[in-house]
């Protein structure tokens, strides 16, 4: 797939042959391909190449194998000229001239118009020809100025299109969400700790403290120094790869593609609203052919913590750390710790041979007088403060979790029946699990009309003296996922409303409250918190990560009154959308919520079994957000959380 700007083709592996694999020649078939189309070859040569590549990818056997025996040419969809390129490339780890040339030549700015959802190499040809665009800056400017409309061919509707598949491209390019960048990480973690000379791999940066979207994944490694410069080669022989940015001895600069999953990237259970709301198919093809760069340095075990520490960051908390390290007499850099007097002149890890012995990263904060801040908590927003007076806070784990009240299931738009949710939640260990289909207004999400909402709580009613006839340890929570209407009302009759146990209240007219003013919708959500029905306000700003923000609000005072209503002995609390696309409260406010002393609930939305998993990056969230187990409503059990919910 493509690199973050332009393609290039992929260096031989040290020690071939095979140079290359099977899925990295069928990736550059599928370019060589593509980038004929864009130079306006014979369409029966480019077809060759685009079959050659599925054939490839397709293939479950060996492909060097074929090459060795010289028996390429007998799969069907390989021709005698595809197979001596490949043949060439494999064995000698050198590219066909006519290939390497496609790719010198091609402007890089029609490769990169390529990555526009919906805009294949036709139609960027023919623009490329016809309005002289040669980049994606100057195809917005065409488009916007309206000089694609009437291109034969096209019209008002494929130039939206193009105007709102840049922005899409643009949004998506700038990082990704943290559930993605943790598979990348994790996966290139593990097979950077298989090389033979790395004692440790650890990932650092934005991925390792939580960071609800990661820039590009940092990944820190203890090698002896006479083992460096081996394990950068090997380092560069991995699965995955697909541009090399610079490589040193003690820095290893990389673009990763999806070929680093063998078994294949899917993207996780994504519901249909989230994705329409983001940009349909087209965001969904984007995103499972996505790059993300990685940073890789190489240090000695003596370092490691240090520069662990370092790369772990944040900046600001780095830099508290530092001045801290001045304060008494000592510099702190991604080396060590080092006395001044003892590092004199010195810089950087040449000052560091005199520095304070480390073990681990507990013992840089021992050093400094800290308690030992983890990960999550590394952003300069009090942690110092409290690592210093003892404070830290007990963070929850997923141990803590017994249930999660806000799923749906086949009533309004989930995928599985209630039963099934049910017992998937008793798979996972779970006590309890709450049930809040999407209220009868949400017609795209086929809300529940109220006749069906007691039928279901009379089902729910059944199945939960049956559990206690039994002596199974579970019960299910009638709620329902209620639609904000004007003035903060809910979507039932009181009389309905009164029959369940909870009810999340949660704006899904999205559109219209982006365009409202930040005052307005901060009264509408008071006034919703205020309703008496209201339990839980559900993702409380309707933000889609690296999709589209919330609407404007004004969360603290929100997060005020509802703090107010608790006083008044009101039972209130807050989503903690679980969902990796939304993770909405942001963990910025939840350490607030909880000052206050607002409960948040962590809920997975799900809309199938699989989705129930999606506790798990809540739970991330949670924990970044300094919350403690007294502070989740998911801590509870069956027993206390019935009688929260009935004051
Ligand atoms: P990202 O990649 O944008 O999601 O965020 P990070 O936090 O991973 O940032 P990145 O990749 O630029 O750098 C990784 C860590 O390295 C960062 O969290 C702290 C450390 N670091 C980078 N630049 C500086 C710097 O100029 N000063 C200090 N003190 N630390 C830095
Ligand atoms: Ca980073
Ligand atoms: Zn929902």
């Amino acid at each position: 797939m493509a690199g973050a700007n332009s393609w290039s083709l992929p260096k031989p592996r040290p020690n071939g042959p095979p140079f290359f694999s099977r899925s990295q020649i069928s990736t550059v078939l599928h370019q060589v391909g593509v980038l004929l189309e864009l130079n306006g070859a014979n369409p029966f040569r480019t077809r060759s190449y685009l079959n050659g590549s599925r054939t490839l990818s397709a293939m479950t056997n060996d492909l060097y194998e074929y090459v060795s025996n010289g028996t390429l040419v007998d799969i069907k969809g390989i021709g005698k000229g595809l197979a001596s390129g490949i043949t060439q490339a494999v064995e000698e780890g050198d590219w066909p001239k006519s290939w390497a040339e496609l790719f010198e030549t091609t402007p890089s700015g029609l490769i990169e118009m390529l990555g526009i959802p919906n805009l294949g190499p036709k139609r960027i040809k023919m623009m490329h020809d016809e309005l002289g665009v040669e980049n994606i800056a100057e195809l917005a400017a065409a488009a916007e100025a309206g000089l694609i409309e009437p291109m034969k061919g096209f019209g008002k509707k494929s130039q939206q299109k193009i105007i709102d598949g840049i922005e899409l491209l643009h949004r998506f390019h700038a990082r990704r969400r943290l559930n993605i960048g943790q598979r990348y990480g994790e996966a290139f973690e593990a097979l950077i700790s298989g090389i033979p000379g790395v004692i440790k791999a650890q990932l650092a940066g934005s991925t390792r403290r939580r960071k609800e979207t990661i820039g590009d994944l940092d990944i820190v490694l203890a090698v002896d120094l006479d083992r460096h410069e081996a394990v950068t080669k090997s380092i560069l022989g991995l699965q995955g790869i697909a541009d090399v940015k610079g490589a040193g001895d003690s820095k290893v600069s990389l673009i990763l593609d999806t070929s680093l999953f063998s078994d294949g990237f899917q993207l996780g259970h994504i519901d249909a609203q989230v994705l329409d709301a983001i940009g349909g198919d087209a965001y969904e093809q984007l995103e499972s052919g996505g790059t993300i760069d990685a940073q890789i340095r190489l240090v000695e075990p003596h370092h490691f913590p240090y520069t662990l520490a370092y790369f772990t960051g944040s900046v600001e908390h780095n830099i508290r750390l530092r001045k801290r390290a001045i304060e008494r007499g000592l510099r702190l850099n991604e080396f060590g710790l080092i006395p001044d007097e003892k590092a004199g002149g010195l810089k950087g890890i040449e000052a560091a041979q005199y520095s304070l012995l480390a073990n681990d990263e507990a013992d840089i904060y021992r050093h400094l007088e800290l308690n030992y801040v983890v990960p999550e908590l590394r952003e300069d927003t009090g942690e110092i403060e409290a690592a210093e007076s003892g404070d830290l806070p007990e963070l929850i784990s997923y141990s803590n979790i017994r249930g999660a009240l806000h799923n749906h299931t086949t009533l309004s738009d989930g995928a599985a029946s209630l039963e099934q949710m049910a017992n998937a939640a008793i798979q996972m260990g779970w006590s309890w699990l709450g049930i809040s289909d999407h209220s009868q207004s949400l017609k795209v999400a086929n809300g529940v009309g109220p006749d069906a909402l007691l039928a279901q709580g009379k089902l729910i009613h059944r199945l939960n003296q049956q559990w206690d006839k039994d002596g199974t340890d579970f019960r299910i929570f009638q709620g329902v996922e209620s639609d904000v209407l004007a003035g903060g009302k809910l979507d039932y009759s009181d009389d309905i409303l009164a029959t369940l146990d909870h009810v999340i209240a949660s704006v899904h007219a999205i559109t219209k409250w982006r365009a409202r003013d930040e005052v307005t919708n901060t009264e509408e959500l008071i006034k919703t918190m205020e309703n008496p029905y209201t339990t839980i306000l559900g993702h409380p700003t309707g933000r889609i990560l690296q999709g589209r923000d919330g609407f404007p609000v004004d969360m603290h005072e929100v997060l005020r009154a509802t703090a107010e209503l608790i006083n008044d002995g009101h039972t209130k609390a807050i989503e903690l959308n679980a969902s990796p696309y939304r993770l909405d409260l942001d963990w910025r406010l939840c350490k607030y919520a909880k000052e206050l002393g607002v409960p948040i609930s962590i809920n997975p939305d799900a809309h199938s079994l699989a989705g129930l998993f999606d506790v798990h990056h809540g739970v991330q969230i949670a924990r970044k957000g300094w919350l403690e187990k007294g502070d989740i409503l998911n801590s509870k059990s069956a027993d206390e959380l019935s009688a929260y919910f009935s004051g």
